[in-house]
């Protein structure tokens, strides 16, 4: 249905002031705030105005509250300036744009204020980000939850170069295997990248690929002032020269502006007739005008293709536009760092009818009553409800998680066996787990929680082989209440996905508690992505086996040595390396609540373990335990007065470390073994203690290593080994000036038994005594673990 002209007037007013904004914005950043000097803000202003109606025809149209949106990370001036409209955002932050807490470079769920869906500025992620946020929605409602709000469209705002990154084509798929619904992805056809001009003809290639995966793609290419042109005689040849013209040559006539197109249109299709009447009819400005009236920047053109989409299939809109349209730079393949002089803005404000001083106000230089304005902005389907950042009730975790012992394991076997005890239960935690795995379900052992959970699907799908009475020890039904979601192998699925059902609670306002299991190498496959999912506050437990080079069998490709500091460094994550399966009990315990804290305190989860069966301690959890646990180290053998070496590692090499202190033990009685749980934990608790003491807030407080390792005489050696990079426990030395040396992996790629590598890599037991003797006085140590 066409538009109504009062409504498109006040729309297209508004397009021209969100433009004329975001474009402040940056200028403001640039050149008028004080100690601007190092901040020059490149990459918004053309990338910006490429997408001010289009995202002015979504905001104050076509969203509803329940809408969520990925927007480009260049627009994110546009975002907050349509969030300034609606009263969301404030002067302050938008005048410190790209500042100190100011208004953020890419829209940022954390840390900016205006209520941002998705956090973005590695391109790619946003998008596939709207796709698992909508497979997520099916999957709340499927449940039975959610029901008092509607489904919310998933829309993203894509660069048409953004298209390049693969993990959007590797959603693509997956989106089209889980029956996709409700997303909206729009394609800023600008065709300019950072550098340079996009491939002619990518426009088919979209168009192909998105029909191939099930998607509408709508295509708007003609303004209405284009439209009404064609109409006229000779029109037909003025389309057919837009649609020939190469992207860089119709860019660098945008640049140029209407007196280039006039010469170039005279020489190409002028015929003395109907069609150079057609351009001889328009001055140099109307033909600019006419020539750049793209659809992406035509607010009727663009409000009609959204409204006009009445189903839940998916959908590409691939929206021509210019990159840096309306400002002196549109156009120019140099541009995406471009920024107005002062005095190209002097003239563009007057231009504008904006008076000097009142760049910020809201309605300058419109010609529409501010009143009237007000009261449309006020009417705004999606300024409606202002409470769209959800919350859900935190879900009760048990004080112990219990599972069946037995004395051989491995930590992979006990993480299966402590979520087959939750799954056997009838309680909110296990019904609000959602487990998903990028096909690696089996071999990471979620394979009983899937047989007691189910697959989860929109239709009920029956295992075949069940039904054809064929033994399998997995039963894959798939249901609407299944719980386990089935992923093909790309890990950037996987985390994008476990950052859609980790943000529910603040999206659909039901609180679901994924974990993610994978081999622990390809966490590095899918690192952007995990990162992204930290950084937008998204709640999740990532369970990784095998780890190092402890799967010795598995092939020495899958070898992994930087997790460990992957998991120390990475902010929001929480990381532990338990060895043994009550440890890992407590942890998991620890981990739902931790997942469910508030802001700024809780985060997500990463436990790194390992597919090797080794003795089990048999010992009673005590409180003090369970905490120490948490906190990241205990003694498994408390240090005496005169302790001169400490033993600590983490993780796989526990029988290692306990076999060397064994043999140490022999000859000298004073040796401590310390179990490390969490590296990562130690050392954030011994960072904010120091911080705390800098700050002199507070009583002094000691973290949780200082405390553990206080008792140590200053000439106390330690010797510390993991599977994986020294670093990871090399700091310990620092904490209270020990001498220290780190046994760990540095090398990968060879395969062989675990004793053939550990003792390649020099983190057996011999390892480990040769370590300590080198770096301590005491007596000799008569005996080696033999060669077996
Ligand atoms: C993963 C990643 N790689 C590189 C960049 C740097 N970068 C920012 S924008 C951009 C080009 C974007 O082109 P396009 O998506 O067409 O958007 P436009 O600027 O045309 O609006 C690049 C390479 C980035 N932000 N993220
Ligand atoms: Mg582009």
């Amino acid at each position: 249905m066409p538009i109504e002209p009062a409504r498109l007037e006040i729309l297209s007013a508004l397009a021209r002031k969100v433009l004329w904004l975001s474009s402040w914005t940056i200028h403001h950043a640039n050149h008028i705030r004080p100690h601007s000097d190092g901040l020059k803000v490149g990459g918004h202003q053309a990338s910006s105005a490429s997408l001010a109606t289009i995202m002015s025809a979504l905001y104050f149209s076509v969203l509803r509250p329940e809408d969520r949106v990925a927007v480009k990370p260049h627009a994110s001036p546009v975002f907050h300036a349509i969030q300034y409209l609606f009263g969301r955002q404030s002067r302050d932050k938008l005048e410190n744009f790209r500042g100190f807490k100011g208004a953020q470079s890419y829209p940022s769920r954390t840390k900016d204020t205006d209520d941002v869906d998705f956090s973005t500025g590695s391109v790619g992620l946003g998008v596939a980000q709207t796709l698992f946020s909508s497979l997520v929605q099916d999957y709340v409602k499927a449940h039975g939850w959610m029901k008092d709000r509607p489904e919310g469209r998933m829309i993203a705002l894509v660069g048409d170069a953004e298209m390049d990154e693969g993990n959007i084509f590797e959603a693509l798929l997956e989106g089209w295997k889980h029956g996709l619904r409700n997303t909206w992805w729009v394609v800023d056809y600008n065709r300019q990248s950072l550098d340079a001009v996009v491939r002619e003809g990518l426009w088919e290639k979209f168009e192909a690929m998105f029909r191939n995966f099930g998607w509408d793609v709508v295509i708007v290419k003609y303004g209405t002032l284009m439209q009404a042109a064609f109409a006229e005689p000779g029109g037909e040849a003025l389309m057919r020269w837009i649609d020939a013209c190469p992207n860089a040559m119709y860019a660098a006539l945008c640049f140029q502006g209407g007196a280039a197109f006039r010469k170039h249109l005279r020489d190409e299709i002028g015929d003395q007739g109907a069609v150079s009447q057609l351009i001889d009819k328009r001055s140099d400005a109307e033909l600019i005008e006419l020539m750049s009236n793209l659809g992406g920047h035509d607010m009727a053109s663009m409000v009609e293709a959204f409204e006009s989409i009445d189903h839940d299939r998916p959908v590409c809109f691939i929206a021509y536009t210019i990159k840096g349209i309306g400002l002196p730079f549109q156009g120019h393949k140099d541009n995406h760092a471009g920024l107005m002089t002062v005095a190209q803005m002097e003239k563009w404000r007057a231009a504008q009818n904006i008076r000097p001083g009142r760049e910020w106000e809201k309605f300058e230089g419109l010609s529409q009553e501010p009143a009237a304005l007000d009261a449309f902005l006020a009417d705004v389907p999606f300024n409606r409800d202002s409470h769209r950042r959800l919350n859900a009730p935190v879900i009760e975790v048990p004080e112990r998680l219990s599972f069946n012992p037995t004395a051989q394991m491995s930590t992979q076997q006990g993480f299966g066996l402590v979520l087959n005890e939750i799954a056997r239960g009838e309680t909110e935690l296990a019904s609000r787990i959602v487990t998903a795995s990028p096909d690696v379900t089996v071999s990471t052992n979620l394979g009983a929680w899937v047989n007691r959970r189910g697959l989860f699907a929109r239709a009920e799908k029956a295992d075949l082989f069940r039904s054809e009475k064929i033994p399998s020890t997995f039963n894959w039904d798939f249901s609407p209440k299944g719980q386990h979601i089935e992923l093909g192998i790309a890990e950037m699925n996987l985390f994008i996905l476990m950052s859609a059902l980790g943000l529910s609670h603040h999206i659909n306002g039901e609180r679901l508690l994924p974990i993610a299991t994978l081999y622990d190498p390809f966490i590095e496959r899918g690192l952007d992505a995990l990162n992204y999912a930290c950084y937008q506050d998204a709640r999740f437990m990532v369970v990784a086996t095998p780890s190092g080079i402890t799967l010795a069998p598995e092939g020495g490709a899958h070898q992994s040595i930087a997790t460990p500091l992957i998991g120390i460094a990475q902010d929001g994550l929480a990381s532990f390396e338990p060895a043994f399966v009550d440890e890992l009990a407590v942890i998991m315990g620890w981990a739902f609540r931790h997942m469910q804290r508030e802001v700024g305190q809780g985060g997500s989860v990463y436990l790194r373990l390992s597919t090797r069966t080794i003795e089990q301690p048999q010992r009673m959890m005590t409180q003090d335990l369970q905490t120490a646990i948490a906190e990241g180290a205990y003694w498994i053998r408390k240090p005496g007065p005169n302790c001169d070496l400490v033993i600590a590692y983490s993780g796989a090499v526990a029988p290692e470390a306990i076999e060397a202190v064994g043999l140490i033990g022999e000859n000298r009685r004073d040796v401590g073994l310390l179990a490390i749980t969490s590296a990562d934990r130690l050392h954030a608790g011994w960072t904010a203690a120091r911080n705390l003491r800098r700050d002199r807030r507070g009583l002094p407080h000691l973290s949780h290593i200082e405390k553990v390792l206080a008792p140590l005489p200053r000439d106390c050696g330690i010797v510390t080994a993991i599977d994986g990079h020294p670093a990871a426990l090399g700091w310990l030395g620092s904490v209270r000036g020990h001498r220290l040396e780190a046994l760990g992996v540095e090398h990968f790629g060879q395969t062989g038994t675990i004793d053939e590598l550990y003792r390649h890599h020099g983190i057996d037991a011999n390892a480990i005594i040769d370590a300590a003797e080198g770096l301590t006085a005491g007596a000799p140590v008569r005996h080696r673990k033999m060669a077996v």
